[in-house]
């Protein structure tokens, strides 16, 4: 799922490529480190004889170093690059992680959703293109290749937003709004693809259901879904009455509970900024 035809680098993309080059300097390093131990071990290895090899370390010795200290200060030099280089990089990828790939120049394509998680479930609402909007709940159907912008909030206590498969995460909490980005990958022969939504944030009983799904289709499919959900029952803003139009019926009976738990809301909300 990395190749994409728009050239937006995704949130997958970027951890792998810092992943791997962690892991490959991390084996670099361990390599030559144990290469050098086991040289010195096989170097200085008690073969039997009693003769003292003159550039042999003894006990408590303290090394001297060649060359008046050069090649103490090439390693301390050549670590010193490597450690600033890797942190320069990282903290530069990690910066386009945070404002993302439109950054500079707004992308245009870029679709807004807005978010909002509930005791336990999500709702992900839509602009319908014709100044109105719609809502989905317990599905977000996005289009392929396009960067989607989310903007999450909850509507009762605390909770995280999560699509782990996408590197998405984002904290769900009553008045505040987290923006955070995704880039859903091209699709391969117009297959859709299906990623979950999870809440990570222990929220009540009900938290390890609170799941939907993140469904990426091809571009035609996308648009006729929002006409689909937009002509529906548009606009219509009771909670009960979106389960109707979506294919998403194990979701519905989670919210169906949530009625109950609603009074939990006055203590969650009382603490102030946590992280
Ligand atoms: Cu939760």
């Amino acid at each position: 799922m990395i190749p994409l035809q728009s050239g937006v680098q995704s949130r997958v993309a970027v951890f792998e490529e810092i992943f791997l080059v962690f892991l490959g300097l991390g084996t670099l390093v361990g390599i030559v480190v144990v290469a050098y131990v086991l040289y010195n071990v096989y170097k200085y290895r008690h073969d039997g004889a009693e003769d003292r090899d003159e550039d042999r370390p003894s006990v408590g010795e303290l090394p001297t170093g060649g060359g008046s200290g050069r090649k103490l200060f090439v390693s301390f030099g050549l670590s010193a690059i490597i450690v600033i280089s890797l942190i320069v990089w990282t903290y530069g990828l990690l910066l386009y992680v945070e404002d993302g790939p439109d950054a500079n120049e707004p992308d245009e394509e870029a679709l807004e959703i807005d978010v909002e998680g509930f005791a336990f479930g999500w709702t992900f609402i839509y602009d319908d293109g014709q100044g109105g909007e719609f809502e989905s709940s317990g599905e977000m159907v996005v289009p392929e290749d396009t960067t989607v912008w989310l903007t999450v909030t909850s509507t009762d206590v605390w909770h995280s937003f999560g699509a782990p498969e996408l590197r998405v995460k984002a904290d769900a909490i009553p008045n505040e709004y987290d923006r955070t980005w995704f880039q859903t990958p091209a699709l391969d022969g117009g297959e859709e693809e299906q990623y979950r939504i999870e809440c990570f944030e222990l929220c009540g009983e009900g938290h390890s259901q609170m799941e939907a799904d993140l469904v990426v289709v091809p571009q035609e499919e996308y648009e006729g879904w929002v006409d689909e959900q937009a002509s529906g029952d548009g606009g219509e803003n009771g909670g009960g009455g979106d389960g109707g139009n979506e294919t998403a019926g194990n979701e519905t009976a989670g919210n169906e509970t949530a009625g109950g738990n609603e009074t939990d809301g006055g203590n969650e909300t009382a603490d102030g900024g946590e992280n």
